[in-house]
């Protein structure tokens, strides 16, 4: 049984060699340990950081691109590498690498598939956005109540196959939502989160964040969810329309619909843009459809490609 430890970073000199070093090489029921870095671009000594610290694998991007792109490549490169269980962290030193073996332990006793290491701290600064996007993640989107902007995360080989990522800004929201929809069995783990002065690396600025990681989650919702996006909108709206016209109705059937236009012409208004979203709701759940069977060539083809 491999484990592989993959770090994206961008700019990690500062906190990398302590990341990396923190990361157990011998676990229970795990053969070997090996620790990916994935730099994205870094204009820092992040690289030779990685490598002095005893990183088995560097994998440098050519230029920087993004979070999400950089994680994909992570597993990927995991995957080749032989994975068969992943643990994502990050290399601020937020997370506390020598849980890992806290992490494992629900995939290694076959009970899941993902395993989520929950922050109940949450030791970051930016507690009421993750908190609403927790939120938003969890009641609109139809998640369970999962601490849902954790980076620090174990995956099987199966899950690393078969994760989608639809964004191109953070991966943590659309890996979570791409699992649900797959299927794959997630749990939490409680593991306390340190707290990090430098800097965010994917947050410049908070109003950039909360246009990105916003626009984000509503695309992952269009994608996964859009009978609710769409359909529960359409249906709303529909059910407003309707009050005025059957107001109409009312005055029509008694002999006074005379001097009722407005009601008609807001209601049918109104039921007519319900009706368009609900007819987008569907067109979604159909292209919804198709997605998963691309979905499935694409996991078979990567399987194939890894059996090799
Ligand atoms: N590859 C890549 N990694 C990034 C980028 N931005 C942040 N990271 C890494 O993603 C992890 C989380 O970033 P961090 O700055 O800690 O985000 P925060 O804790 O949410 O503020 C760290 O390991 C960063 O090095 C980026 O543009 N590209
Ligand atoms: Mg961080």
């Amino acid at each position: 049984m491999k484990l592989i430890v993959t770090i994206p970073c961008y700019n990690e000199e500062e906190n990398l060699e302590a990341v990396i070093k923190e990361v157990p090489r011998s676990l229970p029921g795990i053969d070997v340990v090996e620790v990916i870095v994935i730099d994205d671009g870094s204009t820092d000594r992040t690289i030779e950081v990685a490598k002095e610290a005893g990183a088995d694998h560097v994998v440098p991007n050519k230029e920087n691109k993004g979070l999400a792109r950089t994680f994909e490549r992570a597993l990927w490169e995991a995957l080749q590498h032989g994975a068969d269980i992943i643990v994502n962290t990050d290399g601020d030193n937020h997370y506390d690498q020598s849980r890992i073996g806290d992490l494992i332990k629900p995939i290694l006793e076959e009970k899941a598939e993902i395993v989520i290491g929950s922050r109940k701290n949450l030791n970051t600064k930016n507690k009421t956005l993750n908190k609403i996007g927790s939120y938003v993640m969890t009641s609109w989107a139809g998640l369970p109540k999962y601490d849902v902007s954790t980076g620090f995360r174990a995956y099987t080989k199966e899950a690393a196959m078969r994760l989608q990522i639809y964004s191109t800004h953070t991966y943590v929201h659309t890996t979570l939502m791409s699992a649900h929809d797959s299927g794959l069995v997630t749990v939490e783990v409680p593991i306390p989160d340190r707290v990090v002065d430098r800097p965010s690396r994917l947050i410049n600025s908070i109003p950039e964040h909360i246009w990105k990681a916003g626009w984000n989650i509503v695309r992952n919702i269009v994608v996964f969810r859009p009978m609710r996006f769409f359909g529960s909108f359409g249906l709303i709206i529909a059910i407003i329309g309707a009050v005025p016209l059957i107001r109409f109705i009312y005055f029509f059937a008694i002999g006074e619909g005379s001097g009722h236009l407005q009601s008609i012409i807001i209601g049918t208004m109104l039921i007519l843009l319900g009706y368009i979203n609900v007819v987008l709701g569907l067109l979604g759940s159909s292209i919804g459809w198709h997605r998963k069977v691309t979905e499935e060539v694409l996991y078979r083809l990567k399987k194939a490609e890894l059996d090799k």
